[in-house]
Parts: structure tokens; sequence; C-alpha cells
């Protein structure tokens, strides 16, 4: 067995025993209550379901394994260049707890170049696509060709006991991840530079050599990629993908899947989508105001139309965080340090100044600060890659390490079918039926 499925292995039956034990003695604690406004309102801080890779606390924003994002770049192993942590020291991290060692992130990119063949089938299907269709469209078709691959689907048409579903799941995630560039890649390539694909280059970590497959080997483009598929890895399990590969993978449906499901959410306008929609409305808003160094008066104004003409403002706001966001100052703090003098990253700062208050000023906003998704693209625009209807592939391929950490995790943990009740409005209606005459009695 490899040493990091051994390392969870162990983690996982001990963590699995000790949630046994806990259930035994204390299933029936009451732990929460459920408002009306909660079940009509998207579910929102409904505690119903474990995510053990990380947790969102509104304030302090996302801790993966207990490690904020400023501590994790400095104490993962990073990359050749030793300035951005590797994503690959990330996934370990959730799927074991344990930061790895140098050595150990040494020995999962070599996994991962191991595994990373992709079945031919594969770029023949994306081929048979109209060359206009959505990116996202094409990796959620491209990773569902794969499930053609899955160890766990075959294992359990076979015949796999229950207590072999972690095994066969981890196969399939490790296997899935090392694919993930380059399926990515060739979408790229083929939607935006005419089908002229770029060979692995399997001297380079997992990061870098997605950097180069899509066509940018600047060492700093490498930097902000580990950078970029590090940060946007995992946000607890209650966002719409996450949550999406939890249910469908509760299903028994393979790590293929459940990940394809989980990408169909990310697609959203209000989810992952969003950072494609932040450059669309940056852009109209240059174009409308025409000038590409707009100043703060112009920006509100323009704020205030877009809100008046009843749209949300693009990488604003979350349904969680209450404090601009992690992700999105860890980018800031990138864009000082390398590309301070861009005309983008200015009016994305500028954007940011200008946004908080016009929104508080709405008396409904309950979070005014910007999301991941309002830095990531100008960071992108810098370096070329400015075709913005490829971003939320780039999100994609960083959000497998998360979903698909916690997958393993939740076949480990032998997690039954996820199926939590609904109910009508004529129910609600009787409960508050119910209620008025309590109180009158
Ligand atoms: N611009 C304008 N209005 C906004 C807003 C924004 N950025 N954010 C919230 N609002 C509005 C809501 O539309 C809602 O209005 P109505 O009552 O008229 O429907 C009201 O403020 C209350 O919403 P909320 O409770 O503050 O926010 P929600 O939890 O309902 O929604 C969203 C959270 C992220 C969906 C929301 O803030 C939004 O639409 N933001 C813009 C899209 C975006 O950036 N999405 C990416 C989020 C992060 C992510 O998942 N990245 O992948």
């Amino acid at each position: 067995m490899d040493p990091l499925k051994q390392l969870f292995h162990e983690k996982a039956t001990a963590q699995r025993n000790a949630i046994r034990a806990m259930l035994k003695e204390h299933g029936e604690l009451v732990v929460d209550q459920v408002t009306l406004g909660q079940i009509y309102g998207g579910a929102r801080s409904i505690k119903m379901m474990v995510w053990e890779t990380s947790d969102l606390d509104a304030e302090e924003g996302i801790k993966f394994r207990g490690y904020s994002i400023p501590e994790l770049r400095e104490i993962l192993p990073k990359g050749q260049d030793k300035k951005e942590p590797r994503p690959e020291g990330l996934f370990w991290l959730m799927l074991t707890g344990e930061i790895p060692t140098e050595e150990q992130v040494e020995w999962l990119t070599l996994q991962w170049t191991h595994r990373s063949n992709v079945p031919e089938h594969v770029f023949h299907t994306l081929d048979a696509l109209p060359i206009s269709t959505h990116p996202m469209t094409q990796f959620i078709i491209a990773v569902t060709a794969m499930q053609s691959e899955s160890c766990f689907a075959r294992r359990h048409e076979e015949g796999l006991h229950k207590e072999e579903y972690w095994d066969a799941t981890y196969e399939d995630v490790m296997n899935l991840i090392a694919r993930l560039p380059r399926v990515a890649a060739y979408i790229y390539r083929r939607s935006f530079h005419g089908g002229d694909h770029i060979a692995p280059d399997i001297s380079k970590d997992w990061g870098g050599n997605f950097a180069h497959m899509l066509g940018f080997d600047q060492p700093d483009f490498r930097s902000l990629m580990r950078l970029y598929l590090t940060i946007h890895a995992d946000h607890e399990g209650g966002n719409a993908s996450a949550h999406t590969c939890h249910l469908v993978g509760s299903t028994l449906s393979d790590a293929y899947l459940a990940f394809a499901g989980a990408m169909t959410s990310l697609a959203g306008p209000l989810h992952g989508l969003a950072n494609q929609e932040v450059v669309g409305w940056i852009y109209k808003m240059l174009d409308a105001l025409g000038t590409k160094t707009p100043t703060k008066d112009q920006i509100a104004a323009y704020v205030k139309a877009t809100i008046d003409a009843g749209q949300v403002i693009p990488g604003y706001g979350h349904a969680v965080l209450r404090k601009p966001d992690p992700r999105f100052m860890a980018q800031k703090s990138f864009a000082e340090r390398y590309i301070k003098h861009d005309d983008m990253v200015q009016v994305v700062w500028d954007v940011f100044e200008t946004v908080p208050p016009i929104l508080e000023s709405l008396g409904k906003v309950k979070n005014p600060w910007p999301n991941v998704d309002a830095h990531s693209g100008a960071l992108l625009i810098h370096y070329g890659l400015t075709e913005f209807n490829f971003y939320t592939v780039l999100f994609g391929v960083s959000r497998a390490l998360g979903v698909l950490a916690q997958l393993a995790w939740s076949r480990a943990l032998g997690f039954p079918l996820e199926r939590p009740k609904s109910v009508t409005t004529q129910w609600a209606e009787k409960q508050v039926a119910k209620h008025l005459q309590a109180n009158h009695a």
C-alpha cells in the first residue's frame, strides 16, 4: 500500500471508531434549532453534514485542518521558486490532517505524474463538441467521459465489500486529480489556440506542469498557479459544488460522476462562474465609461446603475463570510508583490474601495465585502490568460482537491445516503397556526 494511502487509512479508521463511540453515547444530543426563515432561505447555516477537510468561519474565513491561508502560505512546502505553496501539500494535509514534508510532497507529485494519462476517447469526445461550447460544459463532459476509468464503479459491479469502498475511492480520487490539468489544458488550447496542444512536462510539479500545458511558462505565472490552485481548493462542505459532490457521492456514484456533478454547480453565476462574470462586468464598465482608468466616482455610478438594473455586483457578497475573503486578500498581496502597477489590478482595488459602502447602504446585503472571485481575473489577465470564460475551469481543477479528499473521507467513514427532509408550505402554515394557538392559549 502506498504511504499516503496507508496514513489516510490509519487516520480514517481511528476517526471512524471515535465517531461510532460518540454517536453510541450521544447520538440523540440536540445541537441546534431550525427556523422557517432558514428552510425557505436556502438552508443557510443549517448543520446537516460532516466535512473534515476544512471549516469556514464567518469572520476569519476558511481554515484547512485548522490552518488559515496566511499560515499555509508560510508552512506548506513550496514550489521550486520557494514562493507559493504547492497544492499537492494542501491535498496531503486535507487527506491526512498532517503538514507534509518536502519529500512527501515530492512523492505525491510523482504519483500524480504516473497517474496522469488521459484516455484517448476523452480527447475525441471533446473534439466532437462545437468549438464555441462553454469551457465548463466541456470540462463536465470530459470528466463524465473519463468515468469509464472508474476503479470504484468496476469493483462495485464485481461485488465490492463496503469495508473496501474507501480503497477504490482513494484510487479514483488520485487518478482523477492527476488527470484534470491535462484535460483542462486541452480544453483551453482547443478553444482558444486552434488546437495547438502542448505536451506535459513531467519534470514539473502539478501546478507548474498545468501552467506549462496551458502555454504559460513565466516563473511568476507558475507561482500564481500554485497559489490559485491552493486557495480555491476547499471552502467547507455547505457551498454548492462541495455539497453536490457530497450528495452525489453519497449514492455511491463514483468520484468521476460526483465531481462532474460538483462542476455543474460550480458553473453557476452565483458560485464559481462569478470569476468570469467579474471580468465581464469590469470590461463592460470600462467600455461604457470609455477609459481603462476610471475614477472612483465613475465606478460608483456604474455600480449603482448595475444594481438599479436588478443585477448583482459579481465578486461581492457571500452566504457565510462577513469580512473580506482571505482568498481575495491573498491574491491582493500577490498582486502587491508582483504586479502592482497593472491597470486592471488598480481597477479591482478601486472597485474594492467603492462597492462595500454602496452595498451596505442598500440595507439588505449581509456581506458587502469581496469574495475570492473579485480578484482572480485581474491576475490571470496580467500574465496573458485573458479568455475569461475559461476561468471557472481553473477554479474547478483546484476545487477537485478539497471535494475529492472529502469524498475519500466520506467513504472511509461509512457515511450513508444523504436524504434531508423537505416540507410543503401547507406544513409550514400549520406550524405557524399551532404556534399562534399555543401563544393565545
Ligand atoms: N450585489 C447586489 N446585491 C447583492 C449582492 C451583490 N454582490 N450580494 C447580495 N445581494 C442582495 C441579494 O441579491 C439579496 O437581495 P434580495 O433580497 O433582493 O433577493 C440580498 O442582498 C440579501 O442577500 P444576502 O443574504 O446578503 O446574500 P445570499 O447569501 O443570499 O447570497 C451570494 C450570497 C454570493 C449569492 C450573493 O452575495 C451574490 O449574488 N453575490 C454576487 C455573485 C458572486 O460573487 N458569487 C460568488 C460567491 C462566492 C463563491 O461561491 N465563489 O465561487
